[in-house]
């Protein structure tokens, strides 16, 4: 096979797709040459945790969005690899919501075991992805950081898995201008140590201001104050956290909210998502999606419509994350290898419609679930990604979402069944209000035994 490939990003999306193909190489199929291109020192993608906010070293903007004590915000049976077991990388069975070292070290071990690490040129950003349709080919143009040197290369496909959770939505509300405190985005957050006796305000409602909250809350914070534009989470918090209508302007420390309600704070963290964001890629190739199950412009999720000889891996909102990258590289690895066929532009268009509309009809909160976990069932069932049950996995979630409403500082308290093995994960040994180490050792001090 003579076609060049090239993977922009080695979070778990790329590393998936490196997976993908050398798991048809040890079958022994001969597999396209591969290059991916990584911008930061190591593979993991946000997992990948620095201290760094703004730009790097190099000037670059720092992708990582993670930061001290992430522990995982949904349960680990809900992303567990099919062909990479947590108790084939530990040797056990773990509890369910590892920190973010444990998770790294998790999928760290299935790319050191596939042994890919030669294929990716780390400290090399993707500048510019173009389309020349005269030679059917994609230039990409990288810079390799150490050397400050460009390169361009052409390729036959390009695989974009740059992720999209990096860079920062970052509304401004009058008065900030003047606020004498710290104004960030959830982006920059690094340790909540930083907000300890203070009190805080955070603007949004979904993972990031839930997750944040709750660690500055964890840590030390004097009160949280959550402000939404559309409606609170509703969770029962703890006494020194208030939900409150949207911000209309600060004054001084003074936060003035829609329904005339105070609030005096000390730092305000906007927790307003993030942007689907490609400026590496020409205008004709560049993605344009709200942060969504079903993405705009993508065959089952993954084909660029306009150009199906481009894919994007994990560009949708995230139930599911690692088991379904991996359904979607090995899908697109398949349509590489000419082992599936694309049908025709109309079709894939209605693909695409018929997803944006069954995910406009979603109506309980458990849908989405259904719907997401649907998908990953759909692509895995077209490919030799090992098969796994998915119901077992949804079921993970639905306990995730009740034990959330039961306790939301204790829902990590809970332990599920492992959708791979059946096997129950025992609980962490410390409940999770108390436990301040988040380090690797520290988690794995779980006896297995803990699990009767
Ligand atoms: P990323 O992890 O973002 O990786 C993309 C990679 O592409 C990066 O390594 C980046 O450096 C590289 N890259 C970007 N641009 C370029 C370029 N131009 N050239 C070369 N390389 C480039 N998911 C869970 O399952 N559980 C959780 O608990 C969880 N918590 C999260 C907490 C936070 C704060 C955030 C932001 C996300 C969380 N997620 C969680 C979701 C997360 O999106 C996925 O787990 C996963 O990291 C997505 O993988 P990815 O490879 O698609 O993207
Ligand atoms: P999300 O899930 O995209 O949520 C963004 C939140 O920001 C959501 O509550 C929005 O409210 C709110 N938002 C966006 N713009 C504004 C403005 N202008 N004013 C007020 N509120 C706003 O992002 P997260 O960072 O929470 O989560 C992303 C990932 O990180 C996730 O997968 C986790 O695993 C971690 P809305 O409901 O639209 O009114």
């Amino acid at each position: 096979m003579s076609k060049r490939i090239a993977i922009i990003g080695a979070g778990p999306s790329g590393l998936a797709q490196l997976r993908a193909f050398q798991s048809a190489a040890q079958k022994g199929e001969e597999i396209p040459e591969i290059i991916c291109y990584e911008k930061q020192e190591n593979w993991g993608g946000l997992w990948n945790y620095t201290w760094r906010t703004g730009t790097d070293e190099y000037g670059e903007p720092v992708h990582n969005s993670m930061y001290r004590y992430l522990w995982s915000n949904g349960p680990k049976e809900g992303l567990e690899f099919a062909d990479y077991t947590f108790e084939e990388h530990f040797g056990r069975q773990i509890a369910s919501y590892p920190p973010r070292a444990v998770l790294f070290d998790y999928i760290e071990g299935r790319v050191k075991k596939a042994g890919i690490r030669d294929l990716i040129r780390f400290r090399t950003p993707v500048r510019r992805v173009e389309y020349l349709a005269d030679q059917e080919k994609f230039r990409v143009v990288a810079t390799d950081l150490k050397a400050d040197r460009d390169s361009e290369e052409l390729y036959d496909h390009v695989i974009c898995a740059s992720g999209h959770f990096s860079t920062p939505r970052v509304p401004e509300f009058p008065g900030f201008q003047d606020f004498p405190g710290r104004i960030l985005h959830a982006h920059d957050f690094r340790d909540a140590l930083e907000f300890k006796d203070m009190d805080i305000l955070i603007i949004g409602t979904s993972y990031s201001a839930e997750d944040i909250g709750s660690q500055c809350w964890k840590y030390g914070c004097r009160s949280v104050t959550v402000s939404h534009r559309t409606q609170p989470m509703g969770f029962a918090w703890p006494d020194n956290w208030r939900e409150v209508p949207l911000l209309q302007k600060v004054e001084g420390n003074l936060a003035i909210f829609k329904d005339g309600s105070t609030a005096k704070v000390d730092a305000i963290i906007l927790c307003c998502g993030y942007l689907h964001h490609f400026p590496f890629m020409e205008d004709s190739l560049r993605l344009r999606t709200a942060n969504r199950l079903a993405t705009a412009d993508l065959y089952k999720g993954v084909v660029w419509v306009k150009n199906p000889r481009l894919f994007y891996l994990g560009m949708q909102d995230q139930w599911y994350t690692f088991n379904m990258f991996d359904a979607q590289a090995w899908y697109v690895r398949d349509i590489i290898m000419d082992r599936i066929a694309l049908p025709d532009r109309a079709a894939m268009d209605a693909d695409v419609a018929e997803r944006v509309a069954r995910e406009d009809a979603l109506e309980d909160d458990y849908a989405p679930i259904r719907y997401q976990g649907d998908y990953v069932r759909e692509l895995i069932a077209e490919t030799d990604y090992p098969s796994f049950d998915v119901d077992a996995a949804n079921e993970a979630f639905f306990q995730w979402k009740k034990h959330k409403k039961a306790s939301i500082m204790g829902f990590r308290d809970n332990a599920y069944v492992s959708p791979m093995t059946g096997t129950l994960a025992p609980k962490h040994h410390t409940p999770w209000v108390e436990a301040m180490d988040d380090s690797l050792e520290s988690y794995l001090q779980t006896p297995p035994c803990a699990a009767e």
